[in-house]
């Protein structure tokens, strides 16, 4: 016999459509793997969406997917992760669960003496038996666990795998996107199997009370250090079991996704040209055609502003190459010379103001209008400009240029010029 476990699909996650399609791919490719090689179920404990209601094209093909998943006879027990859920409202789990294309596995009942007992769910098909918790949003999940009438759990009999959503200290990775860890310990021990959500990185590991603790991690990418992980070699994939009174092997299935390519540049006592030089030697020594390509620049210079270091050009002709998509991070990128200055002050209005003249004596521009007090005043009107919403009714072709042009006005700036 042998199930299937995946987690932390987190459709509706990409925003480009060229990852929306490699998410959905990837998704159905997961799945048709399941159907064909028969597994008797899958488990998914959590963040099989990235949010609690995607929108309509990402539910239509996950309810294909899950139909076809139906008809092949393979049920999906599933608990609730971080992203899929809502304490206020539905999920679109609810609806898989309403129409029977997967099975909610939390059950829970409060006692009276305040602790919770959870029960099984036993699968038909191969008699294992089935309990597991919904992750909640973070903090609540270890009172519910403290909570947990682990004896009741323990004292059952027979092959019971446990689903649950949420990082374990003990399997801690490198990884820094974890977040909230609790202690296995607060797991019921003796179970068969352990099927963990939340971790996006492959981890199987054993103990002496809790035979295999494992999360396959995410299929593609829940998170941007995601993209960045595959581009530097991260296999992805989902998690294959076979079992009979005990588990037999535990394998991971790699899914291909994508192709990429990763540029580093460290910006360290380093000037802007220098870096912008290097970053135009280091793309012209790769093939972007088809490729996610992601730029990481970081460190300090030792002159000039951040915007100085110009990725702009990088982008376009990337784009020009027939790359897919172009991820630039400079959030690690600081100056030495201009760096921003924090100030406080007792409203908005005057932490603004603080702010700007904190900063301003960093620059050095020969213009009256751009530096000292009037510049402070000049970059309070500006904010307040470009702070501006779109109106109701205005649509985005309408609402650039408006903002664009009354911008260019305050600057004093003649339209034409700027072209
Ligand atoms: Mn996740």
């Amino acid at each position: 016999m042998k199930f299937a476990h995946l987690s932390d699909i987190h459709l509706g996650f990409q925003k480009h459509e060229a990852l929306q399609k490699v998410e959905q791919q990837v998704f159905e490719k997961a799945l048709d793997e399941c159907i064909s090689r028969k597994v008797d179920f899958i488990l998914i404990p959590g963040d099989m969406f990235h949010v609690n209601i995607p929108e309509m094209r990402v539910q239509k093909y996950a309810f294909a997917k899950f139909r076809e998943v139906y008809d092949a006879g393979i049920p999906v027990y599933v608990v609730y992760g971080s992203h899929d859920f809502s304490p206020v409202s539905n999920s679109v789990i609810d609806l898989l669960a309403e129409v029977g294309y997967i099975i909610k596995v939390t059950k829970a009942t409060s006692n009276e003496d305040g602790t919770i007992s959870l029960g099984f769910l036993v699968d038909e098909g191969t008699g294992a038996k089935i309990a597991g918790l919904s992750g909640l949003k973070v903090g609540k999940d270890r009172e519910w666990y403290e909570k947990l009438d682990r004896n009741g759990l323990e004292a059952e009999s027979g092959f019971k795998i446990f689903l649950f959503h949420g990082g374990i200290s003990d399997m801690k990775t490198d990884s820094g996107m974890d977040g909230d860890h609790m202690p296995l310990s607060l797991l019921p021990k003796g179970f068969s199997y352990y099927a963990g959500g939340h971790m996006h990185k492959w981890n199987h590991q054993e103990f002496s009370d809790y035979a295999h603790v494992v999360y396959p991690g995410t299929p593609f990418a829940g998170y941007h250090a995601d993209l960045e992980e595959n581009a530097k070699g991260q296999k992805r994939g989902f998690v294959l079991v076979d079992f009979d009174e005990k588990v037999n092997s535990v394998d991971f299935i790699e899914l291909e996704n994508t192709q990429y390519e990763i540029i580093e540049v460290d910006a360290n006592n380093r000037k802007a040209d220098s870096v912008n030089s290097e970053l135009v030697e280091k793309t012209k020594g790769i093939d972007p055609n088809e490729k996610v390509v992601i730029i990481k620049v970081a460190g300090e210079l030792t002159s000039g502003k951040t915007a100085d270091v110009d990725v702009s050009g990088i982008r376009d002709s990337l784009n020009e190459s027939g790359s897919l998509v172009v991820n630039i991070s400079k959030n690690q990128l600081k100056s030495k010379e201009y760096s921003i200055t924090e100030a406080k002050g007792a409203n908005k209005e005057e932490v603004e103001t603080n702010v700007f003249a904190e900063n301003i004596g960093q620059l050095r521009f020969e213009k009256p209008d751009l530096v000292g007090e009037q510049g402070v005043k000049l970059a309070k009107k500006l904010l307040r400009e470009l702070g501006q919403g779109q109106l109701v009714n205005e649509k985005k072709n309408e609402y650039i240029p408006r903002v664009r042009d009354n911008v260019l006005a305050i600057l004093g700036v003649d339209k034409d010029d700027s072209q």
